[in-house]
């Protein structure tokens, strides 16, 4: 694992370049879910399928930006399903976003995620790791591209902060009356559009809930379990809190294909019950 951690490192260092310095415009290629790619995700994509090409442990590749999974090496262990520059259209207005990795064995289902790590980019570069071995840890970039560890991460059973995802317009009433319920106790607004910034933040001042939930118009959320939702999951049940698809818990899906998306709800325990409650018979 510790290759692993590795790899993104390196990724991570190139990638922060590729966004200080290059092209924020589009490219004229789509992705699976019908984005048009940015020239950053091509380029952060490939990126990372070159460090992880350094590294035998690696067996296959999963890229949000690639329709199917990539072979990589036989004999290696782990799978791993990334979103190399996930809220990307950020880029272009200077705003944080981030990479997601999920590292699994066997397939791309939740209870198989061994280990999950994130990198912000932001106005510094942050990673934060959560597997077997310890507690959830944030180690910052220096300027020399070397990660130190800072601290321990940890979510207070309740927070103050509410990121709302998803169209309002097209949000189920009863997901209405929940946010609107979260603010008249004092919740303050924290969305970005960018799920690795809003869920860090969370994270970082000690818990609240992010929801991108099933909508009128797209009834199974816009986040995609393999390369965003789970390993987010993980790291926020590591942390002490938990992570639901409204009624379940998200780890124990499992995707039929590798593109399959999910709603979810992110947060503090006290949160997390209250989303339960109110989609409790929905
Ligand atoms: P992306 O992988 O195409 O960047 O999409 C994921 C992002 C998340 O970071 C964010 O939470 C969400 O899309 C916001 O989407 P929208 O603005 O469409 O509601
Ligand atoms: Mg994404």
């Amino acid at each position: 694992m510790k290759e692993i951690y590795k790899a993104i490192e390196r990724s991570a260092k190139r990638i922060q370049e590729a966004i200080a310095y290059e092209d924020t415009g589009y490219s004229e290629n789509q992705n699976q879910t019908g984005d048009t790619q940015l020239k950053l995700d091509i380029q952060s994509d490939l990126i990372i399928e070159e460090e992880f090409a350094k590294v035998s442990s690696v067996k296959e590749l999963a890229s949000e930006e690639k329709d199917e999974a990539c072979p990589l090496h036989t004999e290696g262990k782990y799978l791993i399903g990334y979103d190399p520059l996930d809220g990307s259209s950020l880029a272009d207005v200077n705003l944080s976003v981030g990479s997601i990795f999920g590292i699994y064995e066997n397939d791309y289902s939740g209870k198989n995620l061994k280990a999950a790590v994130y990198v912000v980019y932001g106005p510094r570069v942050e990673m934060v790791i959560a597997d077997e071995e310890s507690e959830v840890r944030m180690y910052k970039m220096d300027k020399n591209g070397t990660f130190h560890f800072a601290q321990n991460l940890t979510l207070n059973p309740k927070g103050k902060l509410n990121a709302p995802g998803g169209t309002q317009q097209q949000w189920y009433p009863y997901h209405k009356a929940l946010i609107d319920s979260l603010f008249s106790e004092g919740y303050r607004l924290r969305y970005s559009g960018g799920m690795v910034p809003d869920l860090h933040q969370i994270l970082i001042k000690g818990g609240g809930l992010f929801s991108y939930p099933g909508t009128l118009d797209k009834p199974k959320g816009k986040l995609r379990m393999t390369f965003e939702v789970f390993p987010f999951a993980f790291i926020y049940e590591k942390a002490g809190g938990a992570a639901i698809d409204a009624k379940n818990r998200l780890l124990d899906l499992s995707p039929a294909h590798i593109h399959d998306t999910t709603p979810c709800f992110f947060g503090s325990n006290d949160e997390i019950e209250k989303v339960k409650e109110v989609y409790a018979g929905k």
